[in-house]
């Protein structure tokens, strides 16, 4: 079904470009092409830089599931020890699809204060990966809910990335997935990964242990409990990462970055491609292709980037979403009815960490980050945007030597069929991201 696009690396390595293009057809799901990422050898090495996991120092013993407890399933309680009774993960079929839950504004069964990964208490942690492993049980034997979720996140790909609905997208997408573990467990709350704290060495930050998300080392998840996790749209084979040398956004970038967009649009421009795509193209592999969620690191990422809307919202009073009745497919809801966290169940519990000092702005977005196809006509587009690159970068290059974002356009009738084009510049010196959708 999907079929793979010429490398575009091929003739733009030489000005550091990768040109991204994504099919918009009003119509119909793109047919979109999941690539795994080049193989740019990484340059750093394997090395043990994961921090110790927390421990279970409270010995309070809780039992969450025993309790028929308000409606509050608040993730910021004193620590608990590691529990015996989270759901266990069984060999047997997949739950049906209709364990995904259907998120309906200010309809809360449970409310959510989600915590930094490293916050979690071992309870909190256990069950989550519980919950998140009970959803794709039953590999092989037919469509897991881990995988028709996955598979979302491609087929709705472009009206979700590159464009104004890639926030509330994004959090209607993480409200449906928290919702449907607590089908499975009422008590599990998504947890975000604070990637702008350790920004500076991304793989120094404790999801990268045995105890949460797998040591940083190339390959397939090669420790705890996501060991060797796969999905469909990793072919049936372990998800595959590769960790690259790159420095993120630091807490201090994102708030100059906020700051300095009083317009939704600036900040989604901005933040998408400065800040959110830099842990996607840094872990790569299965992390920087439009499959991404199949890396279960995925999740832990986005709740950090819907956390950081709700500050930006918080802090930017007049930083509206500019078309509040557009409703992202598939999810039917107004974009204006995604502002408000409160409304989909949740809070934020903040950062545990210590911002860094001294922190340099985000490096090498790397000169990769995905191919997907335009339905039929992907060598004639290909060709098109190949002939245009010179001229094309040249009406932009002005603008990128000022700012931080700017209109790419190529001649619309290059295009057949509409899409989006997106050009990531290799070498991040400054940091230079340009869009344009049609
Ligand atoms: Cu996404």
């Amino acid at each position: 079904m999907a079929r793979r696009s010429p490398r575009l690396t091929t003739f733009l390595a030489a000005v550091l470009l990768i040109v991204l293009v994504v099919a918009s057809s009003a119509q119909a799901a793109p047919q979109v092409a999941a690539i795994p990422g080049k193989e740019a050898a990484p340059t750093t090495t394997a090395s043990g830089t994961a921090t110790p996991a927390p421990t279970a120092a409270d010995p309070k013993p809780t039992n969450p599931a025993a309790t028929a407890a308000p409606p509050v399933a608040t993730s910021t309680a004193a620590p608990a020890p590691k529990p015996t009774s989270a759901p266990s993960n069984n060999n047997s079929g997949p739950l049906p699809a209709s364990a995904l839950a259907k998120p309906v504004r200010g309809s809360c069964a449970r409310r959510c204060v989600r915590k930094e990964v490293s916050a979690a208490t071992p309870d909190e942690w256990s069950r989550y990966v519980a919950a998140i492993k009970k959803l794709n049980q039953g590999q092989g034997q037919g469509t897991t809910p881990y995988e028709l979720l996955v598979q979302e996140h491609y087929d709705y790909a472009s009206t979700s990335h590159g464009v104004d609905a890639f926030l509330p997208w994004h959090r209607y997408y993480l409200a449906r997935l928290e919702q449907s573990l607590q089908k499975i467990d009422p008590n599990v709350c998504l947890l975000y990964w604070d990637w702008s704290r350790t920004s500076q060495n991304y793989k120094s930050h404790p999801v990268f242990s045995g105890t949460y998300m797998g040591s940083a080392r190339p390959g397939c998840i090669p420790d705890g409990p996501f060991a060797n996790w796969n999905t469909k749209q990793s072919g049936g084979k372990c998800v595959q990462r590769e960790f690259n040398s790159a420095t993120l956004a630091a807490t201090q970038f994102i708030a100059g970055l906020m700051r300095e967009s009083p317009k939704y649009t600036d900040f989604r421009t901005r933040y998408e491609a400065q800040c959110h795509a830099g842990p996607h193209v840094a872990v790569g592999g299965s992390m920087a292709v439009m499959s991404s969620p199949a890396d279960p690191i995925f999740f832990l990422h986005h709740t950090f980037v819907d956390k950081a809307w709700a500050d930006y919202t918080d802090l930017m009073s007049g930083g509206k979403y500019p078309e509040p009745n557009f409703a992202p497919a598939p999810w039917g809801v107004p974009a204006s009815q995604l502002e408000k966290i409160q409304d989909w169940c949740y809070t934020y519990d903040s950062s545990p960490l210590q911002a860094e000092t001294n922190v340099q702005k985000p490096s090498a977005i790397p000169d990769k980050f995905l191919e997907m196809n335009f339905k039929n006509v992907d060598q004639k587009v290909l060709a098109a945007i190949k002939n245009d690159t010179a001229s094309v970068l040249g009406a932009v290059q002005d603008k990128i030597a000022r700012n931080e974002t700017a209109d790419l356009v190529i001649p619309k009738h290059e295009l057949v069929g509409g899409g989006r084009v997106v050009v990531v510049i290799g070498a991040w010196s400054p940091p230079r991201m340009v869009m344009r959708r049609w």
